[in-house]
């Protein structure tokens, strides 16, 4: 007997189609505003309009309302609604800058991935990939959450207080979620592979 996946999750309370809609819009807001033709301005912001106007031109027709309780009902608060402009609070591949405030971190962050990266980040430490930052949790269940997007989750330590003090910069996404440029892997601890 299969649950039928269109059915309402009972622990978030969001549908399927939600799900579909809020990743698009990561996509559109972190990655691709031209997939709608827009363009992110300052801060990462687009007006509401222009981005409804852009997902009915691409089949992707939603009303504001159906927009805000999708971006309300995100429990990750990826995306934020200022008056009548949006955009993503964080994880941009587009070069953005966010418009917020350098911040002195918490002494240690941490970082959620899996055994098989361990390799690549004892050399080169963290690297943002095709991100604009590396992210960075203040608390270990939410690190061990996003290292869980890819299997068997690894949580390491970074000393942020270190970083910082050496003058690396820390944003604070207005979600939570830490960001800087690179971690070196002298400052990150726990890179020992997990015995399988
Ligand atoms: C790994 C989600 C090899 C890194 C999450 C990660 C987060 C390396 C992957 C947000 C490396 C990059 C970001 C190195 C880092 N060699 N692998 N030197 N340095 N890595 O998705 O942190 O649900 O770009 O460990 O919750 O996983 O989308 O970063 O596994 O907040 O809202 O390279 O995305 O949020 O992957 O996730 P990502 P991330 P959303």
């Amino acid at each position: 007997m299969f649950a039928d996946p269109r059915a309402r999750c009972a622990v978030t309370g969001t549908e399927p189609d939600d799900v579909a809609l809020s990743k698009f819009l990561g996509y559109v807001l972190r990655h691709h505003p031209d997939a709608v033709g827009i363009e992110l301005g300052p801060g990462g912001w687009v007006p509401v309009d222009r981005l409804l106007a852009g997902l009915a031109g691409a089949g992707r027709a939603v009303d504001r309302a159906r927009l805000e309780a999708v971006v309300a009902g995100g429990e990750k608060r990826r995306y934020e609604i200022d008056g009548d402009r949006i955009r993503a609070a964080q994880g941009h591949s587009r070069p953005v800058d966010l418009q917020l405030e350098p911040q002195r971190p918490p002494d240690v962050l941490y970082h959620g991935t899996v055994a098989r990266f361990l390799p690549s980040i004892r050399e080169h430490g963290l690297r943002p990939g095709r991100r604009t930052h590396v992210h960075l949790s203040a608390d270990v269940a939410t690190a061990r959450a996003v290292g869980a997007r890819r299997g068997e989750p690894v949580v390491l330590r970074v000393d942020a207080i270190g970083m910082h003090a050496a003058g690396e910069v820390f944003l604070r996404a207005t979600n939570g979620v830490w960001l800087t440029g690179r971690v070196p892997p002298e400052r990150v601890s726990g890179l020992s592979v997990p015995p399988s």
